[in-house]
């Protein structure tokens, strides 16, 4: 059995490509291996975040894992501020990482461009990564496409480690899944759509009302020549939205273009949005019951003791391998 280990920052509600990019993998991969998802509010607060809003969006993540589809009887589902181990090792890994390959992070570069009082932990981020992923002995790191630069640089950090102070880290593979690795911006095809873009109208979120989405669909920038064919590179917008509705649906992307053959746009977006209303019904129902519920407390104690009985003792292997703290 193979260790998968992920994790989704509490920064917004989570958007339509997080949930193809990242979650629709976790719930396949659940059945087979040992799974390992985190909360990653530490990784959140390397941008301020309002402290009620974190609460809050820590809380509906965590219902958004489980309404999903992620069996907390089968993976591990848990917050990282809530084991110490993370932090712990995210220095280590800090110590170990040189400040030029940091800062040649393209999220680095994106999320700290043309902006004042940058935080240090923006630079010193994928090294917190890293030890997220490295004190699970992950064999397997699901994500987006944008990760794979970090899910890189933590296999260069894990062999450089092992060379330096002795084998004890597993390196892992990266996993992206083959449709719908990074779902575009509604309104600006080219940039990915993310949870915590200002621009609301170009991001669906698992929560949008069927209202909101149908509204949100219809608007989709696209282009002017009305046919629905599939072509990243000169119909970005349209080809965005065949690969939503094709990844949800599972239906093939030249079966729904030859669906919407000869059709206009009008009735393309109108089903567009029916196959994501759909999809979206049983999730939200089930992640309304959840949100208030104790359940889900019980679920993040067990996700956290379980995280830190495995996590703390790669932890005392790697400050054992760097000789921190006394010799046993
Ligand atoms: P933020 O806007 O705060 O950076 P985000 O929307 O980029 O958030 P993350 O929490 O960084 O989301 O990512 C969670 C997971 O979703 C990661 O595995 C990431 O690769 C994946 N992901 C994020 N955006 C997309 C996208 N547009 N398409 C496919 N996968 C995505
Ligand atoms: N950097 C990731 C979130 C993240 C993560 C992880 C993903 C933090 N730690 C460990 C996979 C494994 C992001 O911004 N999406």
């Amino acid at each position: 059995m193979k260790t998968i280990f992920s994790g989704v920052q509490p920064t917004g509600i989570i958007t339509l490509g997080n949930y193809i990019g990242a979650f629709r993998q976790f719930t396949e991969l659940q059945h087979e291996q040992q799974c390992l998802f985190c909360i990653v509010d530490q990784h959140a607060i390397t941008i301020q975040q309002d402290p009620t809003s974190l609460a809050n969006a820590i809380r509906s993540l965590a219902a958004l894992y489980v309404a999903t589809g992620i069996d907390p009887e089968k993976a591990v589902l848990f917050i990282q501020s809530e084991v110490p181990a993370h932090a712990q090792a995210g220095w280590m890994m800090q110590c170990i990482s040189y400040i030029g390959e940091l800062e040649r992070m393209t999220q680095f570069k994106d999320k700290s461009d043309g902006k004042e009082g940058v935080s240090s932990a923006l630079l010193t981020y994928p090294p917190l990564m890293a030890a997220d992923i490295l004190l699970y002995n992950t064999d397997i790191v699901p994500v987006g496409d944008d990760q794979k630069q970090h899910v890189e640089l933590t296999r260069d950090l894990a062999e450089r480690f092992n060379k330096r102070y002795g084998e004890v880290l597993t390196v892992p593979e990266i996993r992206i899944p083959k449709n719908g690795a990074r779902i575009k911006s509604l309104q600006e095809p080219l940039k990915k759509m993310s949870k915590s873009d200002p621009n609301k109208k170009g991001t669906i979120t698992l929560l949008d009302t069927p209202k909101e989405i149908e509204k949100k669909i219809k608007s989709a920038v696209t282009d002017s020549d009305g046919v629905v064919k599939y072509d990243v590179e000169n119909k970005p917008g349209v080809s965005n939205l065949l690969t939503i509705e094709s990844a949800l649906s599972g239906v093939s992307i030249e079966d729904l273009v030859a669906k919407y053959d000869g059709l206009g746009y009008g009735a393309f977006k109108a089903g567009v949005a029916e196959t994501v209303i759909n999809h979206l019904k049983p999730i939200q129902d089930k992640y309304y019951e959840l949100l208030e519920s104790p359940t889900l407390d019980d679920i993040l104690d067990k996700g956290a003791e379980k995280a830190h009985a495995i996590a703390s003792v790669t932890l005392g292997k790697m400050e054992a391998a760097m000789g921190l703290g006394r010799r046993r």
